[in-house]
């Protein structure tokens, strides 16, 4: 099989796609898409393909998946190893994975980044600019992805409104983020793995999750859960982790060059 992957490095939707990807055992092409400097996934070659404009896509012998929730079943459904969405734990494990998707994670990281210093609020407001002005060059410049790019462009104005805007949703996303950490602890407590007794595909996503709150500097809500903590080790030990390249913290100078462009960049 031929099997592509679009990907960001530090994606955290990538990041679920590589570690299933890895999981499995699975050789594939690594696609970087650059979506914070050059803004790769508006280019309309790739708006053609994903219309949504996100990262990550499988193309898999032309099969061409374009959410992280599908992929995951595709792949563990049409590559061997391990199943990781066994039949009788598939309620359970669909659940979790309900659970998951329903969190907004990218209000929680950037709610936190702009908190967090000036100029990232600074950079963060640049960006979202940015990318509602290319929406409309774009818009004009290809007019046979209109749609697509119309529909982006509510998109990016309605992220500027839950991140940016005085009615963010910021401390609701916190509060939540803690109500997940309780649910993982209780699951622990009654199975070694996040949603039964062995690695499923519910574990591949909540170490994403994981490891996106030890990028935000969260972490404290692991250490102070004991099932958590001895979770979150075992899963980041695995092969599959460091296979998968997860990013629990961007370089200081890509980081450097991303809010330069956000600032700058046209
Ligand atoms: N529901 C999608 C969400 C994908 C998503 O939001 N990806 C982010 C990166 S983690 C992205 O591509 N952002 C760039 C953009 O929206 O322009 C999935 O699960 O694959």
């Amino acid at each position: 099989m031929a099997t592509i992957l679009y990907s960001n490095y530090s994606s955290y939707y990538s990041m679920i796609a590589r570690l299933c990807l890895a999981e499995k055992a699975v050789t594939y092409d690594l696609h970087d898409v650059d979506i914070h400097i050059k803004m790769e996934q508006f280019a309309p070659e790739y708006a053609a393909m994903q219309a949504n404009m996100t990262v990550p896509v499988l193309d898999c012998d032309g099969n061409i998946i374009t959410d992280s929730r599908l992929i995951l079943y595709f792949v563990n459904q049409h590559f061997g190893g391990v199943d990781l969405f066994p039949a009788a734990d598939a309620e359970a494990i669909d659940k979790s994975l309900e659970l998951h998707y329903a969190f907004s994670i990218e209000d929680l990281t950037m709610g936190n980044a702009l908190r967090k210093s000036p100029i990232a609020r600074i950079a963060l407001g640049r960006g979202l600019a940015r990318a509602s002005r290319r929406c409309l060059l774009m818009m004009n410049a290809h007019p046979e992805l209109k749609d697509a790019y119309t529909k982006k462009l509510v998109l990016e104005e309605e992220r500027k409104r839950l991140i940016l805007s005085e009615e963010n949703n910021y401390a609701q996303m916190q509060q939540r983020a803690v109500g997940l950490c309780d649910m993982l602890e209780a699951q622990l407590a009654q199975h070694q793995y996040a949603a039964s007794a062995q690695y499923s595909l519910a574990d591949v996503v909540w170490t994403i999750f994981l490891a996106r709150l030890v990028m935000i500097k969260f972490d404290y809500l692991l250490a102070e859960r004991k099932n958590l903590s001895d979770y979150w080790l075992r899963m980041s030990s695995r092969k599959s982790y460091a296979a998968a390249n997860i990013c629990t913290k961007i370089p200081p100078s890509k980081l450097i060059r991303i809010i330069f462009a956000l600032l700058f960049r046209a």
